[in-house]
């Protein structure tokens, strides 16, 4: 038998009679993760003190979140807040929206970022960017400092948005949205068409809005803060136009029909969610961006 001693953690708080999670087995756990042990080394020592495995999983994820809650709130974070969060946990090679599977490509933990493919076919995307390119204007961004709207040199493509449900594809597309990431449809902003010229990119940044910035209490009236960003690719640029994640060097293929989703549990940059949209390089790029409010977005 290979030496295990450095793998085994101080024994596990006996079981409770009601197999409730007692303060006891809550530092216990705390301690044992402190102590640089991983998540299914404490899960087994608490098995062999006859915790049931239900439980035992349950409380390690409950406890490990909520003290992690508390120290990110101690240390200045704003609280987190509930997200949506697509049905990937037993790792589906497809999720169904309802008249469509949607093909999950790839799943990242931290930042929270999905992949997914086929959520539009060639048609849809065809349909959208005809019902959006006569309305299309050079993209404003929300100016945080007053809540109004600016031209931003940070991002060089022209935008427009649709109003919820305004025709047949937009409300297709936001149906099964909201199947996909489990988030009510009311809860979404309308959708934003964007295009990009060769030259043309979206520099990095974060979606939600910045608590410091004195437009933000205004902005958030509107269904509280941006929890989640649908990036849609409408078409194949030839080159360039990722859209990138710096923090952790990832780029996401612009592919027709695919969709990239990310969310931020509190608008602050450890989710790393730190995102931008690569420069194109050669052809253009068309994307739809659907953003997700906490609350009913009106
Ligand atoms: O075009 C993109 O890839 C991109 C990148 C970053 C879009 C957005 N952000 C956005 O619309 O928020
Ligand atoms: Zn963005």
């Amino acid at each position: 038998m290979p030496a295990r001693s450095r793998q085994t953690t101080s024994s596990a708080p006996a079981d409770a009679p009601s197999q409730s999670v007692t303060p006891e087995l809550r530092e216990w756990i705390i301690a044992q993760a402190q102590a640089g042990f991983q998540a299914p080394v404490v899960l087994q020592s608490m098995l062999d003190a006859g915790w049931r495995e239900d439980v035992a999983a349950h409380a390690m994820e409950h406890v490990l979140r909520d003290h992690l809650e508390a120290l990110a709130v101690q240390q200045g974070q704003p609280p987190a807040s509930r997200v949506p969060e697509p049905a990937v946990g037993e790792s589906p090679l497809f999720i169904d929206v309802g008249d469509r599977q949607v093909e999950v490509l790839m799943s990242m933990a931290q930042p929270r970022v999905v992949l997914f493919g086929n959520l539009l076919s060639p048609e849809d995307c065809e349909a959208l960017i005809a019902e959006a390119e006569p309305r299309m204007a050079r993209s404003l961004t929300v100016a945080t400092r007053t809540g109004g709207e600016e031209v931003n040199d940070d991002r060089t493509s022209d935008g427009m948005f649709f109003q919820i449900g305004e025709n047949a594809v937009v409300r297709l597309l936001e149906e099964r949205i909201a199947k996909l990431v489990n988030w009510p449809l009311e809860n979404g902003e309308g959708l934003q068409v964007l295009h990009y010229r060769p030259g043309a990119e979206y520099k990095p940044h974060y979606d939600y809005f910045d608590p410091a910035e004195p437009g933000t209490p205004t902005i958030l009236r509107r269904g509280g803060q941006r929890v989640a960003t649908l990036v849609i690719y409408l078409n194949n640029p030839d080159k360039g136009g990722g859209t990138t994640f710096p923090d952790v060097h990832l780029e996401i293929a612009p592919r027709q029909g695919n969709a990239v989703f990310f969310s931020y549990e509190r608008p602050h940059p450890s989710t790393r969610t730190l995102h931008g949209g690569a420069p194109v390089i050669a052809g253009e790029k068309w994307i739809a961006t659907k953003w997700l409010r906490e609350r009913k977005f009106e």
